[in-house]
């Protein structure tokens, strides 16, 4: 499928010379504020290789953050890319429409939950599809108020800054931020005080008092939830709670939105994160896997929700892009045919499998946690204070990095090392990739 070799190889040191090269010239021209995880530039990738200008191949647990689950070459979006590219690589949607989006929103229609009838509408990031579904919610019920989750990531926008939760690195020195946003608690049961057990009904209760005594369920246009936490730690919500806030929504007249921008399209062993518990969101973001590493990303939902906003409310210039959408058209299709839901299974039962064993050996390792190719563990100084670990994750990271592993963190207190390969990452290289954490491990 790809013509780069699937078999990690180091040549140099990480980053090798021709990447400390460009690091420096890129030093000198881009933004400060634009970080990056590992300075090795790429030459190409694909499968489950990221290969460096140096020559070196690393294997990709990290996939762009949850995008190139196809691979960041597979032939189905190349192919059909290219084609476009060809063709035409513009009209604006807006001015003169084409088929490739109308066929992108009829497929979203088919895949996400519900047997409803749907519409959606597409744009360029994830950020921006949050800030449309804020504003068709709030159009459909002529309300003002969002609710959004401790721990919760939606974007760098102003409105989703406001609705991130996360400070630093994500809004510090960056507001004022946009009014009539509500945080309350998530159900994140490895950290919840009286146990995981009791978290669901706990939590859920919690955030319904919450909402009815600080807000009025009447004022709530949306509540916005990540039916699996990605920035935040990979926090899976626990058992009962997003079903007990879908039923809290549909018996207020209150948008249920999930944000499956990261969880979504086949990442956690099922299209999308919210099946688990058979959750059906009112509206539904989309982005990263959607199109094999193209900006697009969608809203799709509920067709007389989706079609409040006034004709002409709804846009921006590239939305919808004609070679994004072939992309996706490409990309979906490679999910199809290769049944990457049933792979990101197996990526699970690898990893928990020899995650949690490691768990056994080393204390450090508070929680292995996750579903499908999005799995975490949780590094903790104590295991009975649970006091979070961050500097033994950036250290676990960075022997990773050396080994040719790539790999990245997250969480609100920055101690979670996470998993997000390519679905179609060979088994041996997955494999490889475990050894080389294990290593680490040991070393730490
Ligand atoms: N909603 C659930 O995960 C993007 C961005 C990391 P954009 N997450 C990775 C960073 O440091 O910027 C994300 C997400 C969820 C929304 C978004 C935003 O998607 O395409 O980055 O705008």
């Amino acid at each position: 499928m790809t013509a780069i070799p699937q078999e990690r190889r180091l040549v140099t040191a990480v980053p090798g010379p021709k990447s400390q090269e460009l690091q420096a010239r890129r030093t000198a021209a881009v933004a400060g504020g634009v970080g990056s995880v590992l300075p090795v530039f790429a030459a190409r990738a694909g499968g489950g290789i990221l290969e460096d200008v140096d020559g070196n191949r690393l294997i990709d647990f990290g996939s762009g953050i949850a995008v190139t689950s196809v691979g960041a070459s597979a032939e189905a979006v190349v192919r059909r890319a290219s084609a476009q590219l060809a063709d035409f690589t513009h009209t604006c949607f807006m001015v003169t429409p084409y088929e490739g989006y109308v066929e992108v929103c009829e497929r979203l229609a088919e895949l996400t939950p519900g047997d409803h009838a749907k519409k959606s509408a597409l744009f360029n990031s994830g950020a921006e599809a949050v800030e449309n579904a804020v504003k068709i919610a709030r159009s459909y019920t002529k309300r003002q108020a969002v609710v959004v989750f401790d721990h919760g990531y939606h974007g760098r926008t102003n409105l989703t800054m406001a609705l991130t939760s996360k400070n630093m690195p994500y809004k510090n020195g960056f507001g004022p931020f946009a009014p009539e946003i509500y945080r309350v608690p998530v159900a994140y049961g490895y950290r919840w005080p009286t146990g995981p057990e009791n978290c669901g009904p706990e939590a859920s209760a919690q955030v319904i008092d919450q909402i009815s005594k600080q807000i009025g369920a009447d004022n709530v246009a949306a509540i916005i939830i990540e039916p699996l936490l990605g920035e935040g730690g990979f926090i899976e919500p626990a058992k009962g709670f997003l079903p007990a806030l879908a039923k809290f929504a549909k018996d207020n007249g209150i948008v249920f939105v999930a944000d499956e921008i990261q969880s979504g399209f086949c990442r956690t062993g099922q299209w999308f994160a919210c099946e688990d518990e058979g959750v059906v969101p009112d509206l539904i973001t989309t982005a990263k896997g959607i199109a094999g590493g193209l900006p697009l990303a969608a809203v799709t939902g509920r067709a007389e929700i989706m079609d409040a906003a006034h004709a002409g409310g709804l846009g921006g210039t590239y939305g919808g892009n004609p070679v994004a959408c072939a992309a996706a058209l490409g990309a979906i299709e490679t999910m199809r045919e290769l049944d990457l839901v049933a792979k990101a299974r197996r990526i699970e039962t690898v990893m928990k499998g020899r995650l949690s064993a490691l768990r056994e050996k080393y204390d450090l390792i508070g929680d292995v946690r996750g579903r499908g190719a999005m799995i975490a563990i949780e590094l903790v100084k104590d295991r009975e204070t649970k006091e979070p670990a961050p500097e033994a994750t950036a250290a676990l990271a960075k022997a990773c990095h050396a080994a040719g592993l790539l790999v990245l963190t997250c969480g609100t207190y920055g101690n979670v090392l996470r998993f997000l390969p390519p679905l179609v990452i060979g088994e041996d290289l997955l494999n490889e990739g475990l050894d080389i954490i294990e290593q680490a491990l040991a070393t730490v």
